[in-house]
C-alpha cells in the first residue's frame, strides 16, 4: 500500500478544517435562516420568524416527509455557498462563534477522531480495513472529505443514536436568540446579540 502513508497528513488537515466546516454545516441548517437579510434590515432578529425558516429548512431536508433527517437525506443538503457562508460568518460572527462555543476541546478532539474514522471507512469501500492504493486512488478525496465531516457531525448530533435527526436533535439558533434576548420581547436586537456574545466568551475563557 505504497499511497497509504500520505493518508495521516491528509487526515491531520481535514482534522484541522473539520471545526470550521462543521460550523459551516451548522450554519448551513440554522442560522443561516437569518443571513438572508440585509445587513441593515437584519435587526431586530425575530425569534419567531428564525424558527419558521428553520422549520422550513428541516421540511426541506425530510425529502421523504417522515418527521426525521436520515443520513442520506443529511448528506444531501447543501451548505450555503462559500460567498453566502462568508457575509454569513462575517455578519453573525457565527464562524468563530459556533467552532469556538459549539464544541469544547475535548468535543473537537473526539469528532476530529470520529471524522478520521469515518473518512478511513469510506475510504475502505471494500471494508477489509485496509485502505489499498487502489482505493486510494480510486477515490474521490474531496467528496468523501465532505460525506465524513457530515457523517460526524450527524453522529454528534444523534443524540438517541436511533440513526435519525429529529427536530429537538437538530441545532437550534432559536434557543441561542431566546437566551440572548435580554427583555423578552422575542427580538434580538443587535446590542443583545453582542452583550450575549461578549458574555459567551468571558465565560469560555474564564
Ligand atoms: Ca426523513
Ligand atoms: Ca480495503
Ligand atoms: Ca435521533
Ligand atoms: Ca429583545
Amino acid at each position: 500500500m505504497p499511497k497509504f502513508n500520505s493518508l495521516p497528513r491528509a487526515t491531520r488537515i481535514t482534522g484541522l478544517a473539520a471545526a470550521i466546516s462543521l460550523a459551516g454545516a451548522l450554519g448551513a441548517i440554522g442560522l443561516a435562516a437569518t443571513a438572508s437579510a440585509s445587513p441593515a434590515d437584519r435587526f431586530p432578529i425575530s425569534i419567531s420568524d428564525v424558527e419558521a425558516k428553520v422549520q422550513t429548512r428541516f421540511n426541506e431536508a425530510d425529502t421523504d416527509a417522515n418527521g426525521e433527517i436520515s443520513l442520506d437525506e443529511f448528506q444531501a443538503v447543501e451548505g450555503p455557498s462559500r460567498r453566502h457562508k462568508g457575509r454569513h460568518f462575517r455578519h453573525h460572527g457565527a464562524g468563530r462563534g459556533f467552532a469556538a462555543g459549539g464544541f469544547d476541546g475535548a468535543q473537537r478532539e473526539d469528532m476530529r477522531e470520529a471524522m478520521k474514522s469515518n473518512l478511513f471507512s469510506l475510504l475502505d469501500s471494500d471494508a477489509d480495513g485496509n485502505i489499498s492504493s487502489s482505493e486510494f486512488d480510486a477515490a474521490d478525496h474531496r467528496a468523501l472529505r465532505k460525506q465524513a465531516r457530515k457523517q460526524t457531525l450527524f453522529e454528534h448530533l444523534d443524540a438517541d443514536g436511533n440513526g435519525a435527526l429529529s427536530s429537538t436533535e437538530m441545532p437550534n439558533p432559536a434557543a441561542r436568540l431566546q437566551a440572548a434576548d435580554a427583555d423578552n420581547n422575542g427580538e434580538v436586537t443587535r446590542e443583545e446579540l453582542r452583550e450575549a456574545r461578549r458574555a459567551r466568551m468571558s465565560s469560555e475563557e474564564g
